[in-house]
């Protein structure tokens, strides 16, 4: 573990970043606000699997450029990227064979933006990993989380038992271990054998029974026992942590735990995902204060950004980014 993770404590300060289908209608839903994370539209305005799909057939990032991306996070003092490779959504954002509901086979840019960004932290010597949404799959008619298309435990109407669904309903156990035979544990090898990621990140474990969260984390370990694991892949019982550090809340008040390897993962304003409506932003002043707290305390900062459906970055956010960096040409470690 203290080998795994080495690279990691002296990384510090990482960009998070929230992209996909989401991004391009930003927060708006037929002509009306959506509020709160842009990056859960689907969830919010109950929209079908089907007509989701059509919004993916629209996304054409022909802005993209993974160098200027990845220039931007090293030039902001960033020495790892973790990028949504597949979120709540279950859209995949990198070149799935497991699934055809992917970025390349998909949408109108029919390109793999994962295979882009990994060479480019390569090239520039940036540490590289994934967001992986394992549990909560909006797509998948035996993932909890959907029950708008389907009958599943794990949503917003509370079905089958609510958010202990799996403890109320045990029989329903084989629809999610199903889904995490078929999707969760194929893509994550995916990620693993296709673009060796340095790390990989986990979320929303208790949608998901502790069982099958340790059955994800036993099949990653057999492929890559090196890559780093966050510590939202399982919950147990207390605050048992089955992962490689902690990650704390992302309020402020609980942004400094004290003791052990933790992350906090706060974002540029209120949505991960890019939102046209969210103009909450907090100074770059903000983030500083928060990164040199952070490393004076044995913690990282994993700050996140949303780029924009077409592919670049927020301005608002290149403006925080790049304050950062001037700051930290003076007082950064090189
Ligand atoms: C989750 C996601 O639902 C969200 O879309 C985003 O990806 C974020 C990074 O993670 O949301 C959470 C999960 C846990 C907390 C807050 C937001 N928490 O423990 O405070």
């Amino acid at each position: 573990h203290d080998s795994r993770i080495q690279w990691w404590r002296d990384a510090r300060f990482g960009m998070f970043i929230h992209w996909g289908v989401y991004s391009l209608p930003g927060g708006e839903w037929k002509g009306k606000k959506v509020d709160g994370y842009a990056e859960h539209l689907m969830r919010k305005e109950k929209i079908p699997r089907a007509e989701y799909l059509q919004l993916a057939h629209q996304f054409s990032p022909v802005k993209f450029n993974a160098d200027v991306w990845v220039q931007t996070a090293k030039r902001a003092g960033m020495r790892y990227i973790i990028i949504t490779a597949k979120h709540h959504d279950g859209f995949a954002m990198f070149n799935s064979q497991v699934t055809d509901y992917n970025v390349v086979k998909q949408s109108a840019w029919k390109h793999d933006p994962m295979a882009d960004l990994s060479a480019a932290c390569k090239k520039y010597g940036l540490k590289f990993g994934f967001y992986y949404s394992h549990a909560f799959d909006w797509e998948h008619p035996d993932a909890p989380g959907n029950d708008w298309d389907y009958d599943n435990p794990g949503g917003d109407k509370l079905l089958h038992g609510g958010a202990n669904w799996y403890d109320v309903h045990p029989e329903l156990l084989p629809k999610a271990v199903n889904y995490v035979n078929e999707k969760a544990i194929p893509q994550i090898r995916e990620l693993l054998q296709m673009y060796h990621p340095d790390i990989l990140w986990f979320d929303t474990p208790s949608k998901l029974p502790l069982s099958e969260n340790v059955r994800i984390l036993e099949a990653i370990r057999q492929i890559d026992p090196n890559v780093v694991v966050n510590g939202r892949l399982a919950r147990g019982a207390g605050n048992l942590n089955l992962g490689d550090y902690k990650n704390t809340a992302d309020r402020p008040a609980e942004f400094y735990p004290a003791d052990g390897d933790w992350e906090a993962i706060p974002t540029t304003n209120e949505s991960y995902g890019y939102s046209k409506f969210d103009h909450s932003h907090k100074p770059a002043s903000f983030f500083i204060t928060l990164l040199a707290k952070a490393a004076s305390r044995g913690g990282n900062l994993l700050m996140n950004i949303g780029p924009k459906g077409d592919g670049e970055f927020d301005a608002k956010d290149v403006s925080i980014l790049d304050s950062i960096g001037r700051w930290m040409d003076v007082n950064g470690q090189s």
